[in-house]
């Protein structure tokens, strides 16, 4: 098969005609509608989740992938991370592949599809299967404990996740490292209404046998649990108790001891048990009065699991120690703040462990230190988000996916140019929009917006939302990015369309509000120092190691950094390792909201390929030239194309491609040639090419017949 066959619409965006908005959806449409879901942009991958199993995957695949180069097949996502592979294997380049989109729209299956092609492809034997399997055991277990229902995606990654394989200079596979940010946890303690928790507690609950569910102190039923206690328990299509059975077989592949595998189920249902805490009357109409544990049974019991005197832990609860220099000042909390507290340690135990597990499959499959390594790293993170109501979680994501477009124009862009710098060939500069100038907004050391968060809640003194809104207003007042309802903008207007507590931000994928309130909570993301402490004097050895911080010999230790400085430095990291790696990119596009099959909304489509900025993509490949490749390759390929250089040819590679490229006849406006390589400007070339090619193999097929048969 060759990509001249069965083709429907353009196969790469770069051969559309016109180039706009409208033939770009167009293309995408007709190309869904007959379940082409993959598109390329030269050598990027555009995807539109199908909502259904397509028969295209699976070793028979496979197979007809890794043996084809890029064009020479229709665009899959095999096709992608085949060309990564070979890269990382033969040419000894460091891969990463990123996977960006909004949710729901494929990421975390493409990053799986990735993962498996590259496990299917990279050497064979006990131990390189056994390094797989663990590689790959790895998502079950990260997605029961990481994702959730939610309105938009039934399996919806709560977290970002960066993967480094890691392979030996053979290319067959040593390990791993697992990078993971900011997981949603507030969705411990509260859902949406249509949403679930974490997959792990229903799971636990549907999955566990009777004995372990006694030992854990739970019950089946999932209305029993407060923070559960919503109207969608189950999920369609989705087996929550063989789910747990394959967790637990997951986890026993990657490596977790018995121990540890039954430790990481008792603070899950800690976590369960916690919700459960009533402290003080609900219905009291003054939920201000002191607060107290309702359920004394229920607290002993919890007590008991965590190893931890009951009265101590009731303490902590709903009381807080405040130190000055003199003395310690012990005061009740009332209802809400002692609510508030045991909700802030649910959520604490929860990421924790989260974190926790995260860590405890890096050291299953860390690769020793001295082997020698290539690395692919792929990205499956939050793509740009635009709620009705953005909050500190949608400022931090949208700042994530400004730098993610920040290096895609700085590698893809600047490395186009910079490559045809290198080459020698002439090169018209296309303009770009650069968005330094909001990264910079947001993330300068002293005058971003991060910066003056924490520089607030450092700051003693009467704190709050408001004064850290004032701050902004104030310096910001004239830059161009930024807007508030006091700022004037660029237009020198008023803006009257926001709330007094919210500002906005103009980033490359547009406009986003954002509500100020809890930035400082949620970047503070403190947890009373009386239920680290407890935390830390409990006996259960997984949960008292979550709590570093509680033992009082750390209590003097500075303050842990805020979570917008911690996400700020794992982004420059990983910003650092992405730049050090050759890039692979997967544009997720998500076609209805209703994750239904063969439903295709022009409307949702075109906001996501703004976002991605897909035309100017197109618009910068088409400036340069689709295709390059070395000449000595080149020449292999279709050198039986040429009369001089077939069957035989003793020149120099690139005077060999001279010559096959001379013979066709072929604008010279489609090829260029560089210091080592030769370039065609479009796919339609490189198709003619492979067409021709595989005449001329017929022909030879032909040939080779008639000469057998002339010897009988
Ligand atoms: V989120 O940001 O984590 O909420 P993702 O990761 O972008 O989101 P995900 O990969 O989870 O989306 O895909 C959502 C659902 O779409 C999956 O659960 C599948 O049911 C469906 N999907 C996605 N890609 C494919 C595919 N290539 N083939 C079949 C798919 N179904
Ligand atoms: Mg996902």
């Amino acid at each position: 098969m060759t990509l001249l066959e069965g083709c429907v619409g353009v196969e790469d965006l770069v051969l559309l005609e016109p180039l706009e908005q409208e033939s770009l959806l167009k293309n995408l449409q007709l190309r869904y509608e007959n379940k082409e879901i993959y598109t390329y942009i030269g050598n990027v991958l555009i995807s539109v989740n199908p909502y259904q199993q397509l028969p295209i995957y699976g070793p028979e695949f496979i197979a007809q992938y890794r043996d084809y180069t890029f064009y020479e097949l229709k665009p899959h996502i095999y096709a992608l991370a085949n060309v990564a592979y070979q890269s990382l294997r033969d040419r000894d380049r460091d891969q990463c592949i990123l996977i960006t989109g909004e949710s729901g729209a494929g990421k975390t299956e493409a990053s799986k599809l990735v993962m498996s092609y590259v496990a299917a492809v990279c050497g064979k034997g006990e131990q390189v299967n056994s390094v797989k399997e663990q590689l790959l055991q790895s998502n079950p277990v990260l997605e029961a404990f990481g994702n959730a229902k939610t309105i938009r995606n039934n399996n919806s990654s709560r977290f970002g996740k960066y993967m480094d394989i890691e392979f030996d200079f053979k290319g067959a596979p040593l390990g791993g490292v697992i990078t993971n940010y900011l997981l949603e946890k507030s969705r411990v303690v509260k859902q949406l209404d249509g949403e679930r928790n974490f997959h792990i507690f229903y799971q636990l609950l549907a999955g566990a046998d009777a004995h372990l569910l006694e030992a854990l102190k739970l019950e089946r039923d999932t209305s029993r649990y407060a923070y559960l206690n919503q109207k969608v328990s189950r999920v369609d299509g989705m087996d929550d108790a063989s789910n747990f059975k394959s967790v637990q077989n997951a986890m026993t592949v990657i490596g977790f001891s018995e121990v540890e595998n039954q430790q990481v189920l008792e603070v899950t249902a800690l976590v369960l048990k916690l919700g459960n805490v009533e402290l003080g009357d609900e219905s009291q109409a003054n939920r201000t009065s002191a607060s107290s544990i309702c359920d004394e049974r229920g607290i002993q019991e919890i007590g008991r699991m965590m190893g931890l005197n009951s009265e101590e832990l009731e303490k902590a609860l709903c009381s807080r120690t405040v130190k000055t220099a003199k003395e310690e000042v012990v005061t009740t909390l009332n209802v809400i703040q002692a609510q508030y507290a045991r909700d802030a340690l649910a959520k604490n135990i929860y990421s924790r462990l989260f974190n926790w597990i995260v860590n405890r499959i890096n050291e299953s499959i860390k690769v020793g230190i001295g082997e020698s390594k290539k690395v692919m790293g792929v990205l499956d993170i939050y793509g740009f988000e635009i709620l009705e109501d953005n909050s500190f979680e949608q400022f931090v994501i949208n700042y994530c996916n400004e730098k993610l477009q920040q290096v895609f124009i700085e590698m893809t862009l600047k490395e186009e140019q910079e490559e045809y710098k290198r080459e020698g060939i002439p090169w018209t500069k296309v303009d770009y929009f650069d968005n330094g100038i909001i990264c910079n907004l947001i993330e300068h050391n002293q005058r971003g917006i991060l910066a003056m968060l924490d520089e607030e809640c450092l700051r003693p003194g009467v704190v709050s939302d408001s004064t850290f809104l004032a701050k902004l207003n104030q310096v910001f007042s004239k830059h161009g990015y930024y807007e508030s309802k006091v700022t004037q903008n660029a237009q020198r207007q008023y803006d009257h369309s926001m709330g007094l507590s919210c500002f906005r931000i103009c980033h490359y994928a547009g406009k986003v509000t954002y509500n100020v309130n809890s930035f400082i909570d949620k970047n503070n993301d403190l947890l009373f120092r009386d239920l680290s402490q407890a935390m830390w004097k409990a006996q259960h050895p997984l949960l008292r190691s979550l709590f570093p911080e509680g033992d009082p010999k750390q209590a003097s230790l500075k303050r842990p950094p805020t979570a917008g400085a911690q996400f700020k430095s794992s982004v420059a990291i990983l910003m650092k390792n992405l730049y050090s790696k050759n890039p692979n990119y997967i544009r997720c596009i998500k076609p209805n909201e209703h994750q239904q099959r063969g439903q295709f909304s022009s409307e949702l489509v075109a906001t996501q390929t703004r976002y991605l900025g897909l035309l100017e993509n197109v618009r910068v490949r088409r400036a340069g030239y689709a295709y390059r490749q070395r000449y000595g390759p080149f020449l292999e390929r279709y050198r039986m194309l040429g009369r001089n250089t077939w069957p035989r040819w003793n020149g120099g590679d690139r005077e060999g491609v001279e010559k096959v490229l001379g013979e066709l006849s072929l604008s010279s406006e489609e090829l260029a040639f560089g210091e080592t390589k030769i370039f065609i400007r479009s796919p339609r070339t490189l198709f003619y090419l492979e067409e021709q090619r595989r005449l001329r193999l017929q022909q030879l097929a032909t040939l080779i017949q008639k000469i057998y048969r002339g010897w009988r």
